[in-house]
């Protein structure tokens, strides 16, 4: 049996509505590594998610951020982010999500992103287009760089290895508008979707923080591939470009070079 998108939807808001509220309390916060925290609102949501899945679903596989793999059925797996910008979301800002996606034999099949601080859903479903509360949602038109607003990100453990981002962070930024930085990798997928932002690209991701938003840019129309080529983004750590079509591949030329001029060890950290 597989979900629907509304009872996914219904979770994930349920789930949504448990962060804010926990937001302005003791949120425990623990260290899983430096700048890499979790609080008792991630734990919550997550627990909250698990449990409503396994209660209708009890032998999918879920691979979610704080518990981990439970591999199950091979055929059914479930990709949870139960806070996407825990850094944000501890701080207080407004910059936060849940993400929950579902795969069927390796396929995504339907993903839901929610941000509780201003009640957006976004959300997809193989096949049938990708929707922002109830409104169909589609990529930019944008055709040129220079027209384009982007988004990425930087992982603190890898600012002094040739994946730092940073080479790529200002070639980019001296072909484009602006570059921003908003810290919920989920959202900023998603911002690619409805058209907000031209293209987004990040190094060292999990499957979890991009499974829901690679079918929501899908089926808005965008391309979403690995940083230097096709490649699984649901499986070990993912460098990540996702953009409007014309957008996408001015993109990776530049990031191709990028990688180039760093020598060819630039894909290890
Ligand atoms: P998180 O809030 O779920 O941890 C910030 O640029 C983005 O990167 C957020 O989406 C954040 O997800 C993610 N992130 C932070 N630390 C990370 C890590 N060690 N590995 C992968 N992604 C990470
Ligand atoms: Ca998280």
């Amino acid at each position: 049996m597989q979900p629907t998108i509304e009872q996914v939807l219904g979770w994930t808001k349920e789930a949504g509505e448990i962060a804010r509220k926990m937001q302005g309390g003791n949120l425990d916060v623990r260290y899983k590594a430096a700048a890499d925290i979790v609080t008792a609102a991630d734990t919550a949501v997550e627990d909250f998610l698990v449990s409503k899945i396994h209660a209708e679903f009890p032998d999918h596989s879920i691979n979610a951020e704080e518990s981990g793999e439970q591999e199950l059925a091979a055929d059914h797996t479930w990709y949870i982010d139960p806070i996407d910008g825990t850094l944000n979301y501890a701080h207080g800002l407004p910059q936060y999500c849940i993400s929950v996606a579902y795969a069927y034999q390796g396929q995504l099949q339907l993903g839901v992103v929610y941000s509780p601080p201003i009640d957006e859903a976004f959300w997809a479903v193989k096949g049938g287009g990708a929707y922002l509360n109830g409104e169909k949602i589609e990529v930019s038109s944008v055709e040129l760089l220079r027209d384009s607003m982007l988004i990425t990100g930087f992982r603190n453990y890898l600012l002094d290895t040739p994946r730092s981002n940073i080479d790529n962070f200002v070639r980019l930024s001296r072909e484009v508008q602006t570059i921003r930085r908003l810290g919920s990798a989920t959202l900023d997928i998603v911002y690619v979707a409805c058209g907000r932002v031209e293209g987004f690209w990040e190094i060292d991701l999990n499957p979890w923080d991009v499974a829901a938003g690679i079918l929501i840019v899908r089926e808005a129309g965008g391309i979403v591939e690995g940083l230097y080529g096709d490649s699984d983004l649901l499986t070990g750590k993912v460098d990540i470009l996702a953009a409007n079509p014309h957008i996408f591949p001015q993109m990776r030329s530049i990031l191709l070079e990028e990688r180039n001029k760093a020598g060819i060890n630039a894909t290890q950290p």
